[in-house]
């Protein structure tokens, strides 16, 4: 019984959120940089106000991020002293490539993020990469519509064969797209969509993830030719559709809603779109030119593993004056069963149980859960011996409490995991609000949300915590 000694604990963090430097080592302006603080936020992320550079009268928190461009080794060295086995990361695309379709890389870029990767190595941390967490760079955009556009597929090709080639021997365990199923949400934020007035959004969001979904399966065969080693997986922002009620119009609601968020990651792990897929774009009339050399690329390069975010489950009803709520931008109904975090998001870890079987039943591939955790409001206070921590029992508690739900799903209903990296494991700024103030992690960093403070980095309570989680293999949890 146990988890298995091979099992790899770390934590996870994106690059448009905490390594700043955006103008730094030749990189071009990528979406995530121009999403700003504050009100105008949400339509930016959505595509609906369009902004494809930086103007003067917005904050803009990711241009900075926690500046771990210039912090890395220290931070790296910390997250080693937790006893990382692994540390979850992602790249900028436009640091590689400034506008995407350039001839050649950029090597700054390059030796950016290998040097990155030799101070994991030299730690025994394995990088688990996500090759693009949220980024497109602008040009791609401005010049060709972002993933609307199949040319898309050919950059896409470009970047990742660098990537493989580059990094070949010093990082084995890749993701394609972040929470692939976002695009449906936050089009502008996680594919570079912009709409016009009038425009079917619709039918833009399922043709921009059919093109994201061919790219992911290149690189899967991309990635597999050059280093057989290589095990790429999809990733889903995941989480369980409960229905309300027993009422069958209520459970046929939830089963539809899961179709919506599986849709995407049943293309990467089975090979080819689902029926219910199919009835879907038809009855919508929609057609998205898949060709039959996207249907056997599909088919023949599906993924290794599948990995997740889980923060919630997920509830929906039929009926009228339910009430709602939101988390990690999924609008539903309130389970009158949870608690919530300050920022309204439920909390349920037997629902990561019941996610977890809900996905081995249906891909029998392995999971990694590559996001989980609690973003809360914490307190920095002097510990008595003239040095500053956070009391964070609160996450703890949270991270204690998932862990204890997902090694119940490995350890008495069979599912193979292969690790765990909880989301932020050093603070950085939160996607949905742009704010600092909303913070995950086991280490503290002196950020406001308006950008000031000394960037320096404090150890929480949580960090010596999660090191005896490490330590015992999730034994200890006290
Ligand atoms: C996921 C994203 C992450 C991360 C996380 C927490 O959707 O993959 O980038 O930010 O959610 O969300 P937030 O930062 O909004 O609290």
């Amino acid at each position: 019984m146990g988890l298995s000694k091979n099992f790899l604990w770390g934590g996870a963090t994106a690059a448009n959120q905490c390594e700043g430097a955006y103008n730094e080592g030749g990189r071009g302006l990528a979406n995530v940089d121009v999403i700003p603080f504050g009100a105008d936020r949400p339509a930016v992320m959505r595509g609906l106000k369009h902004m494809t550079e930086l103007d003067s009268e917005h904050f803009y928190p990711a241009l900075e991020g926690i500046d771990f461009y210039h912090h890395y080794k220290e931070d790296i060295q910390m997250l080693a002293e937790m006893g990382f086995q692994t540390f979850r990361m992602s790249i900028g695309w436009s640091r590689i490539y400034p506008n995407g379709d350039d001839a050649v890389p950029n090597q700054e870029g390059l030796t950016f993020y290998r040097n990155v990767f030799k101070e994991c190595q030299k730690y025994g941390i394995k990088p688990l990469v996500t090759i693009t967490h949220f980024d497109c760079p602008m040009h791609l955009i401005t010049e060709y519509g972002g993933w609307k556009n199949r040319k898309m597929i050919e950059f896409y090709k470009r970047l990742v064969t660098t990537l493989f080639t580059e990094y070949k021997g010093l990082v084995t365990y890749w993701l394609t797209f972040n929470e692939i199923n976002m695009i449906l949400h936050l089009p502008f934020m996680g594919a570079g969509l912009l709409f016009e007035e009038g425009e079917d959004q619709t039918r833009a969001k399922y043709l921009s993830a059919h093109h994201e979904l061919v790219a992911s399966a290149w690189a899967t065969k991309i990635a597999h030719e050059i280093d057989p080693e290589n095990k790429i997986g999809c990733m889903l922002a995941a989480g369980e559709y409960y229905p309300y009620c027993s009422l069958p119009e209520d459970v046929w609601a939830a089963k539809e809603k899961e179709r919506d968020n599986l849709l995407f990651i049943d293309v990467q792990a089975r090979g080819y779109y689902p029926n219910y897929a199919k009835k879907k774009f038809e009855k919508m009339g929609l057609d998205l030119g898949i060709t039959e050399e996207d249907r056997q690329i599909l088919q023949e390069n599906t993924v290794d593993f599948i990995s997740f975010s889980y923060y919630s489950s997920r509830c929906i009803t039929t009926q009228q004056g339910v009430g709602e709520t939101i988390g990690n931008a999924f609008k539903g109904t309130k389970n009158p069963y949870l608690k919530s975090s300050e920022w309204g998001w439920q909390i349920d870890p037997l629902g990561l149980r019941i996610t977890m079987n809900s996905l081995y039943d249906r891909y029998q591939k392995p999971l990694f859960i590559v996001e989980n955790g609690l973003g809360a409001k914490d307190v920095l206070v002097e510990d008595g011996q003239g040095s500053y921590t956070v009391e964070d029992d609160y996450r703890i508690a949270y991270l204690r409490e998932h862990i204890l739900a997902l090694k119940q799903a490995v350890e008495e209903d069979g599912v193979e995991l292969w690790g765990y990296t909880p989301w932020g494991c050093i603070d950085l700024v939160s996607a949905s609000s742009g704010e600092m103030e909303k913070r995950y992690g086991f280490i503290y960093v002196d950020r406001e949300n308006d950008g000031t403070g000394t960037l320096k980095r404090y150890r929480k309570k949580s960090f010596d915590w999660y090191k005896k989680v490490i330590a015992s293999n999730g034994e200890n949890l006290d």
